[in-house]
C-alpha cells in the first residue's frame, strides 16, 4: 500500500495517508454496485442499471490515525466482461467477492472468483466474501453458516451485508485496510 505520513519535530506523529486500490467481484445483478453507492454515497437505488465495463469510484475514510484512499473498481458481473477483471483485480490491495444470499449459483460463481484470484491476483491481496441481500432473510438458500464454514476453510473475510438496510456495508471495506495495516481490529 502507498502511505505516507511524517512525524514533527516534537516527535508527535501527523496522520498517515494511504491509497488503497479496492475491487469488486461477483456475478451480475447481486449487488456490488449498489455496495459502492451506499458507501460512497450512502445511498441506495431499487433500479441501478447494470455496470458496463467496470465504473471508478474514489472514497477517503479516517482509520486510527491514517487517512485511506479507497479506489474503488466496481467490475461488471455480466459474464462477457470476464476478461476484463484482470485489468482491475491486478495491483488491488483487496477485493471484495459478492454473491447474493437468495441465488445458490452467485455463491459458486463467488467461490471460482476467488480461486481466479488466488491464482492470478497480487499473493498479499485480502479477500472478503460478502453474503449481500441479508434483506431478504425470507428468501434465504445459502445458509451464513454454510458461507461462514467456506471462508474460514479459505483464508477470507466473511460478512452478511445489505446495500437496501445498510447493514456491514462499510464493515466490510473498512476491515480490509485494518488487516493490511495490522491497526487495531476494533469496530468500524
Ligand atoms: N433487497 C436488496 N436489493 C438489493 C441489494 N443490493 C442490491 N440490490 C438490488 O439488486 C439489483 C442489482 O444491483 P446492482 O448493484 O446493480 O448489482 P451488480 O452486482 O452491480 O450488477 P452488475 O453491474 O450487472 O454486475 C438492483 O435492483 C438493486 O437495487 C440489497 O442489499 N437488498
Ligand atoms: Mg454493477
Amino acid at each position: 500500500m502507498a502511505s505516507r505520513g511524517s512525524t514533527r519535530a516534537n516527535g508527535v506523529s501527523q496522520t498517515k495517508i494511504c491509497q488503497f486500490k479496492l475491487v469488486l467481484l461477483g456475478d451480475m445483478a447481486v449487488g456490488k454496485s449498489s455496495l459502492v453507492l451506499r458507501f460512497v454515497k450512502g445511498q441506495f437505488d431499487e433500479f441501478q442499471e447494470t455496470t458496463i465495463g467496470a465504473a471508478f469510484l474514489a472514497q477517503s475514510v479516517c482509520l486510527d490515525d491514517t487517512t485511506v484512499k479507497f479506489e474503488i473498481w466496481d467490475t461488471a458481473g455480466q459474464e462477457r466482461y470476464h476478461s476484463l477483471a484482470p485489468m482491475y483485480y491486478r495491483g488491488a490491495q483487496a477485493a471484495i467477492v459478492v454473491f447474493d444470499i437468495t441465488k445458490p449459483e452467485t455463491f459458486d460463481r463467488a467461490k471460482a472468483w476467488v480461486k481466479e484470484l488466488q491464482r492470478q491476483a497480487s499473493p498479499n491481496i485480502v479477500i472478503a466474501l460478502a453474503g449481500n441481500k441479508s434483506d431478504l432473510s425470507e428468501k434465504r438458500m445459502v445458509e451464513f453458516e454454510e458461507a461462514q464454514a467456506y471462508a474460514e476453510d479459505t483464508g477470507l473475510l466473511f460478512m452478511e451485508t445489505s446495500a437496501k438496510t445498510a447493514m456491514n456495508q462499510r464493515k466490510c471495506p473498512n476491515q480490509m485496510p485494518k488487516t493490511q495495516l495490522m491497526l487495531p481490529a476494533t469496530e468500524v
